[in-house]
């Protein structure tokens, strides 16, 4: 990022804005600037030079469509907590403004007075991957499909086989919370037979139960969960507030690690040119403390995604910033085995790997289909061929059969 000489970089918020407009850049610049600070649509008498010279934002470069913008560390709130009020500033009436057909913000950089309000992750990466006892091939998880409609009984099972086959990780969908056909005090106690079992026969798993909830229920129902044997806990960043992340994570007595959702994403993240990319995201889901993240397939799956837009959002996870633990990445939509040696290579093996329909669509079922996941892994582990590691392994070769290789 491109700074002016006169920012202090330690005590300014540096945010890059792309930015589609038909005025001169410099103009659409300054309107963003004033509208995100001091500023409105007028000249206004109550505004004096010293309240513009201390807590206006500043523009710092203009290269192209991108243009970055510092604000005074000042903006922001003294309380701990204030991830709303910072988006308020550098992401909020700005997408409204007309003057601008488009702006996206791309990236965001804090001052460590400000990240060092926040904790970060409890576990991370590591912390995940030493409960897993997986100390470096990739994690390997599910998410138990179909999305909805399954009994707490029937929840376990499917825990049960997909442990059974390998897998380290699953977890609920983001459409299931605490319906009537699978109440969540049921869930997670059956799954959590089913995790003691796998234990005992020497296998280590968790599955994040979805939280996402209310405001005023979403700690205590993570509480809840707890102590009804959740290993893991899932919270839905973007429609519960990154506010939700931080009280989860920072509540002393949840003792179990944060799996971080990002439905609705592609609300902010699917136009290039308006909204807001990952990166500012996973920087922000990092500082309030999320353990894991979803940040895509590397341009893999399902989901829109492009693999520099994923990879941003990944490196942002795995930086070491001397300051927060990692987050482990995880990649996730539309995954199925024969995809899994390009996407690797891509996004290296500190990642979590998840397939919902990939492992419950295997012919041979859940637990074939977690060891056609986990054998994948195995094989670009090894850096062996898929294609050539299913002459020795069934389950990758039906997995491959179905799905094909990529
Ligand atoms: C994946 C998934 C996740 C997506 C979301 C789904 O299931 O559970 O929600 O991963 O995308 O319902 O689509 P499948 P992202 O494996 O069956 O596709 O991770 O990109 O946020
Ligand atoms: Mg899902």
């Amino acid at each position: 990022m491109h700074v002016g000489k006169e920012i202090d970089r330690d005590a300014h918020v540096f945010c890059r804005y792309r930015v589609t407009t038909d005025l001169p850049m410099e103009k659409a610049a300054e309107a963003l600037a004033a509208e995100q600070s001091t500023g409105t649509w007028t000249g206004i008498s109550t505004l004096e030079e010293g309240i513009f010279r201390s807590y206006g934002g500043k523009i710092t470069a203009i290269e192209g469509d991108m243009v970055t913008i510092a604000f005074p560390e000042e903006d922001f709130s003294i309380e701990n907590g204030g991830v709303p009020q910072i988006l308020s500033i550098i992401a909020g009436n700005l997408f409204g403004l007309d003057a601008l057909h488009k702006i996206r913000l791309e990236d965001v950089e804090f001052p460590p007075g400000i990240l060092k309000k926040y904790k970060g992750p409890n576990f991370g990466a590591d912390g995940l991957r030493k409960i897993l006892r997986r100390p470096e091939k990739p994690l390997v998880g599910t998410i138990v499909k179909p999305k909805i409609g399954l009994s707490p009984k029937d929840t376990a099972r499917y825990v049960y086989e997909a442990g059974a086959g390998g897998l380290t990780n699953s977890k609920d969908d983001e459409t299931l919370v605490d319906q009537r056909f699978c109440p969540i005090e049921d869930r997670t106690k059956a799954i959590a037979e089913s995790l003691d079992r796998l234990k005992e026969e020497g296998h280590s798993m968790v599955h994040a139960i979805n939280v996402s909830t209310n405001g005023e229920r979403i700690s205590e129902l993570a509480e809840d969960a707890q102590s009804w044997g959740a290993s893991q806990i899932m919270v839905d960043v973007l429609t519960c507030g990154f506010a939700a992340v931080q009280a989860l994570a920072e509540n002393p007595r949840i003792k179990v690690p944060i799996h971080v959702h990002r439905t609705m994403h592609g609300a902010f993240t699917k136009d290039p040119l308006h909204g807001i990319s990952m990166l500012p995201i996973t920087k922000i889901v990092r500082m309030c403390g999320g353990d894991a993240l979803h940040v895509g397939t590397l341009g893999a799956g399902k989901m829109t995604g492009t693999a520099e837009g994923d990879r941003d959002s990944l490196d942002a996870c795995l930086a070491e910033d001397g300051r927060y633990k990692t987050v482990m990445p995880v990649c996730s939509g539309g995954v199925y085995p024969g995809m899994i040696a390009p996407m690797v290579k891509e996004s290296g093996f500190n990642v979590q790997i998840q397939a919902g329909g990939g492992v419950a669509g295997h012919p041979g079922g859940v637990r074939k289909g977690a060891m056609g996941m986990c054998q994948a892994i195995d094989a670009v582990f090894e850096g062996i061929d898929a294609a050539e590691y299913a002459k020795g392994h069934p389950e990758l070769k039906a997995a491959l059969d179905t799905w094909g290789i990529r």
